[in-house]
């Protein structure tokens, strides 16, 4: 059974612009099947930075990550497929670089728990939230993959 059809956002973020793995992290996405909806390439100010990172606003690491996050351009992008959320999230691999796999994005090129190349929303309502901090138009390009019924047949 391959689950119900989600959007889920997805940043590339400065340090993988920074070392050109944009392409090598999309690839990645579309190789698992997936499919970009929108796609934008921004410098985040430091407001819409805190309504992303608001879960984690008073932590430790909170400057150094809205620092980080601020330093350079963003590719943000809403990606679509069946239970895109986790798969996206097993593709991206774990926060901290030492448990994150490889063969994950964060296992392959990942030193740092900081500098860790992308963000994957970690829940469906994550993905609602942070969609319309990105995309408040919800103005989705509804396209279908002509493999589409290969990769994800209807059970
Ligand atoms: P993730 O969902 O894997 O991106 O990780 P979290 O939501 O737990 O953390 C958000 C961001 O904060 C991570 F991308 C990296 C950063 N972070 C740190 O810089 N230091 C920490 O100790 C934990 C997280």
């Amino acid at each position: 059974m391959s689950g119900a059809m989600e959007l889920t956002l997805v940043m590339v973020k400065p340090d993988a612009m920074q070392r050109r793995l944009l392409g090598t992290i999309l690839r990645r996405l579309e190789q698992k099947g997936l499919v970009m909806v929108a796609g934008d390439l921004r410098q985040l100010s430091r407001d819409t930075a805190a309504r992303h990172y608001a879960a984690h606003q008073g932590k430790y690491f909170y400057d150094r990550l809205m620092k980080f996050i601020t330093s350079g351009p963003v590719f943000v992008s809403v990606w679509r497929g069946p239970q895109a959320i986790q798969r996206v999230r097993t593709l991206v691999g774990a926060t901290s670089p030492e448990k994150a796999q490889p063969g994950t994005i964060r296992g392959d090129f990942a030193l740092h728990i900081t500098q860790n190349l992308v963000h994957a929303s970690d829940s469906p309502a994550s993905a609602s939230r942070e969609i319309a901090i990105f995309f408040p138009d919800n103005a989705f390009f509804d396209i279908t993959a002509v493999d589409a019924d290969l990769l994800s047949p209807p059970d």
